[in-house]
């Protein structure tokens, strides 16, 4: 068929070094950028084929998020703005491990177990990070869209929540938004100015937040929206692209597991911070107080403030709506004990990365999921936006209900609800400190994280290493959990895991105890045991 022997021909230009093999992860490939230029054309192909299968226009992503300079990666997004699902991460996998005469096979193979109509007409949306390998990645992507017959639209630079958004709204036509980057600074601007603009007393001060954008996507981005934001915001973006390197000392991730504030930000005492991560999808807040002591608000901390208000609206707006919080097993134990026992609200743990806690929020009415990282956002399910729409447009309704559904309906449009978005999150976490009139010393106050300590640990192969009960548990190497349970067991308030990394060749190991001493000291005695 002609149309292989375009892929043939295109694919030669695209060689995959001989014997190399990579593993579609917990966020789509990932390694050095000098190792995926093969990976991209065929994620091209892969993209084309899943959007002939699914009759929708799919996106692709080109970004290695937290990750160094140097490396780069890829992640497909199905049509409703969602990862991926699992059988087509292992067509990723066996495209991209295919030697270059076995490619063809592997492509005809899996358009049989699919039953592909190669008639079908196809669309992909291409975006891609600031990383300096993303533009010619990008082209070796589009490609193999265009080797394999394929349509294309390249959004060029964009956030990864933004190519998310627009793959949405492509193939809901329209319902969710437009698929622009105007479209989307719009819906959400208006939602967050309308969230904000009838808070009394919302002071200038009050306004002041200061952005470390990671020198990445996310500064640019976060620049170009600031109009859209009249002055419902005083922000100072830091770190924005102009002069640092990418991630460097900087951005959710290093903020997170160093916990300490990143270089570059010219922080004041009390003042509220934020960092993004280098595709802008997670975000993290902190802030010093008087004594110099940092403060770390992470992704439990949003899930945490988030769920609050959102319960407080459902019972002011008379809903009887079902609201749940995911998490995974970073979460720190405090936060669980609090949501569980002080808020009572359903808390569900599942296996590390998004596609997981995604899935798990589907099954609420509203799943607010965020892992630690600051990863994360809110599901609404039809039903509860259907409910709240319908109590917003009630005439009859008295004051206080209107008010809350009015609340609750701008909330459901500031929501990126495809996927964590670190502009949406920050929008929200600013619009309900306004609307609750907390300061971050107030919602940092709402309950006190256990100490806590990750650690990486490089072993030969970190595969060996096998989990169970949400990644809390090992089941191999033998022996292992019942040396972490020992460990455990000399500590007070003590919790201890490990897992295989699904985007870094290592082992982390995570602990949490009464005192920071006793968390780093058990995080330090379970790697020992990991070797
Ligand atoms: P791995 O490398 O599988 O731990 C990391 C994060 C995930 C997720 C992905 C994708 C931690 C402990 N792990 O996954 O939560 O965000 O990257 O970016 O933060
Ligand atoms: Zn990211």
């Amino acid at each position: 068929m002609a149309q292989f022997k375009e892929v043939s021909q295109k694919s030669a230009l695209h060689p995959k070094p001989v014997g190399l093999v990579l593993q579609y992860g917990t966020a789509g490939f990932r390694t050095n950028a000098t190792q995926l230029d093969h990976v991209m054309f065929r994620m091209g192909l892969l993209a084309t084929l899943r959007s002939k299968k699914t009759k929708a226009t799919i996106g692709v992503m080109v970004t290695a998020s937290h990750n160094p300079e140097e490396d780069n990666g890829v992640k497909l997004v199905d049509p409703m703005g969602e990862m991926v699902t699992p059988t087509w991460e292992g067509y990723a996998t066996e495209l991209a491990n295919a030697e270059q005469d076995g490619l063809l096979a592997v492509l005809k193979d899996v358009i049989e177990r699919e039953a592909i109509n190669m008639a079908q007409e196809a669309y992909v949306f291409v975006g891609k990070d600031t990383r300096r390998s993303s533009e010619i990645l990008s082209k070796a992507l589009l490609d193999g869209v265009h080797s394999l017959g394929g349509q294309s639209k390249d959004y060029g630079l964009v956030t990864t929540p933004q190519l998310h958004y627009m793959v949405c709204c492509q193939n809901t036509q329209g319902r969710y938004g437009e698929a622009t980057i105007k479209g989307y600074y719009q819906k959400l601007s208006n939602a967050f100015l309308q969230l904000t603009n009838n808070v009394p007393n919302r002071t200038d001060d009050q306004k002041v937040l200061l952005v470390d954008g990671a020198n990445g996507i996310g500064a640019l981005k976060l620049s170009e929206m600031v109009t859209y934001l009249k002055n419902g915001l005083q922000l100072s973006l830091f770190n924005d692209c102009s002069s640092g390197k990418l991630n460097h000392l900087c951005g959710a991730d290093y903020v997170k597991v160093q916990q300490r504030a990143p270089k570059g930000v010219d922080m004041v005492a009390g003042e509220r911070c934020c960092s993004y991560d280098g595709d802008a999808d997670r975000i993290v807040y902190y802030y010093t107080d008087s004594a110099g002591r940092f403060h770390l608000l992470d992704g439990d901390k949003i899930a945490t403030l988030i769920s609050t208000y959102l319960k407080e609206l459902l019972i002011q707006a008379g809903l009887d709506l079902q609201i749940a919080v995911v998490q995974t097993a970073y979460a720190n134990g405090s936060s669980t004990h609090y949501l569980e026992d002080v808020m009572k609200v359903i808390v569900r743990c599942t296996k590390t990365g998004v596609k997981h806690l995604h899935h798990a929020a589907q099954e609420f009415d509203i799943g607010v999921y965020f892992e630690a990282n600051g990863h994360g956002t809110v599901l609404f399910s039809k039903t509860a936006e259907e409910k709240i729409e319908q109590l917003a447009q009630h005439s009859n309704t008295n004051d206080e209900k209107k008010r809350a559904a009015h609340l609750l309906q701008n909330t459901v449009n500031l929501i990126n609800q495809t996927v964590g978005d670190a502009i949406s999150d920050m929008l929200l976490i600013e619009a309900v400190l306004a609307v609750k009139g907390m300061t971050v010393q107030h919602w940092d106050a709402i309950y006190t994280d256990l100490p806590n300590r990750q650690l990486k640990v490089k072993v030969a192969d970190r595969r060996a290493i096998d989990t169970t009960d949400a990644e809390r548990r090992t089941v191999s190497p033998a022996g292992l959990q019942e040396a972490i349970d020992l460990l455990v067991k000399k500590h007070r308030q003590a919790r201890s895991f490990v897992r295989p990394s699904g985007t870094e060749d290592v082992v982390r190991v995570y602990a949490e105890a009464d005192t920071q001493e006793s968390a780093d000291d058990l995080a330090h005695e379970v790697s020992l045991a990991v070797y």
